[in-house]
């Protein structure tokens, strides 16, 4: 392992696999250091959809052959409400465009394939102790690898190491503003070995609390209920969870839920948060480490792959000309995008749960809104649009694409 590297990354999740891979096709020299083993990190269950131009720049990566051969394409989504379906058809709305489902496990597993055969390189088992120095021209990296402390030096450090990370410590009182709100409820999220139930995944809003049918693949599927904060998963065993599953997504119609084997139960916590800026000096965030959406829009893996793209072409820019115009416009670049995803992911949250502290007459505002969703082609654009994601990589200085207003 070197003692010294141009960009030292924290982190081997998907931001930072996907930076290191775009940084080293690009000849700017890099190490990533990741503090779990590799059958952790490649069984960890997360995401589920790829927005388009995260599908390409993995595809640029050199990452996209399985992909292209199991990932699978979607053309929409079903929102269920009020005992009705509606479809959100993404081509019509959203110019063509769709999202592909292909499980984060499998992007991490590929990423760290072409990783450890082709490089830079990747250490696991190495944890992050601290990042010192950001503020001079040589920050120092102190990790722990196979019982011993190490350091790193480098001209640069991104911190990829999601939102429990040490990075973001490394920022002095002061040097950041973050925003953040916790949301009341929790998803208990499954895994079953079982064909989905639907072509395309299905988002419902009961009174009994929310509910969504994913999919890993043609014979499992991945669903997930609203449950109260604190809930052990010993509270749902199997029958439980499949009768609660048939009551929220119960509808007018013929629709039946096959039930499977259950292989996996966690639950997740629901967050926002936002830091800003996403650099001090020689330290630049990315991914969870910088911000968190809840799950809702299925935001967190595409933000993540967002910035780094952003982050990899300006590191490439700073190798090829000695320019830093790239580096310095990262934070305000990536930030828009952000702010756009957090906004979507806490209406798309908001608008489908059911707050525990919620009236009828909020639940009646919901399915309004709901109502309004289907019955406009304007304010099912909006949906569509934030859903199958912005450009990648807006050109510095611009705009984004139609800075969308809440739907509705
Ligand atoms: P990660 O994946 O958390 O990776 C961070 C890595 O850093 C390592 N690490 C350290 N390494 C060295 N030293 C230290 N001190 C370290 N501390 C931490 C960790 O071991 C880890 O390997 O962050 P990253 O790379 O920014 O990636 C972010 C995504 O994982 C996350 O945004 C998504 O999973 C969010 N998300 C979804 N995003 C989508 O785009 N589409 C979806 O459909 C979607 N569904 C989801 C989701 C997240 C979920 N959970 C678990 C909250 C569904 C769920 C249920
Ligand atoms: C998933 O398949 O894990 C998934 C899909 C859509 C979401 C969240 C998670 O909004």
């Amino acid at each position: 392992m070197p003692e010294h590297t141009t960009v030292a990354i924290v982190g081997g999740g998907p931001a930072g696999l996907l930076l290191a891979r775009l940084l080293h096709l690009r000849g700017v020299a890099c190490v990533v250091l990741e503090s779990r083993d590799r059958a952790y990190v490649e069984q960890r269950q997360r995401a589920g959809i790829l927005e388009q131009g995260t599908v390409d720049v993995l595809r640029a990566a050199g990452a996209g052959d399985r992909l292209d051969r199991e990932g699978l394409v979607h053309h929409g989504i079903e929102l269920r409400f009020d005992r009705r379906s509606h479809r959100i058809d993404f081509p019509a709305l959203a110019d063509g465009a769709s999202v592909t489902v292909y499980a984060q496990t499998e992007v991490v597993k590929d990423l760290i394939a072409l990783q450890l055969a082709e490089g830079p390189p990747l250490l696991f088992g190495a944890e992050v102790l601290a990042v010192e120095g950001a503020d001079t021209g040589r920050p120092t990296v102190r990790y722990r690898s196979e019982g011993r402390d190490r350091t790193l030096t480098c001209d640069y450090v991104v911190g990829c190491d999601g939102f429990h990370g040490v990075a973001r410590q490394a920022v002095p009182e002061g040097g950041l503003t973050t925003y953040e709100r916790e949301y009341p409820y929790s998803w208990l999220g499954i895994l079953a070995d079982v064909a989905p139930s639907c072509d395309e995944l299905i988002y419902a809003h009961s009174p009994r609390g929310f509910a969504l049918h994913s999919m890993r693949s043609p014979s499992v599927s991945r669903l997930y209920l609203q449950v109260p904060n604190g809930t052990d998963v010993a509270e749902w065993p199997d029958e439980r969870i499949w009768d609660e599953l048939d009551a929220r997504f119960a509808v007018d119609g013929p629709w039946r839920l096959e039930r499977g084997p259950i292989t996996a139960k966690s639950v997740l916590p629901m967050r926002s948060f936002v830091t800003e800026p996403l650099r001090h000096g020689r330290l630049f965030l990315a991914g969870d480490a910088a911000h968190i959406v809840p799950p809702t829009g299925a935001k967190g893996l595409n933000l993540a792959a967002a910035d780094v793209t952003v982050l990899a072409t300006a590191f490439a820019e700073l190798h090829d000309t000695g320019s830093t115009e790239l580096l310095d416009a990262y934070s305000d670049t990536c930030l828009r995008r952000v702010w756009r995803a957090e906004h979507f992911s806490y209406f798309m949250t908001t608008t489908l749960h059911a707050d525990p502290a919620q009236s009828a007459f909020e639940t009646r505002l919901q399915i309004a809104q709901l109502g309004r969703i289907a019955d406009s082609p304007h304010a099912a654009a909006e949906l569509a649009e934030n859903y199958v994601g912005l450009p990648l990589t807006p050109p510095v200085g611009e705009p984004t694409r139609a800075p969308a207003a809440p739907v509705g």
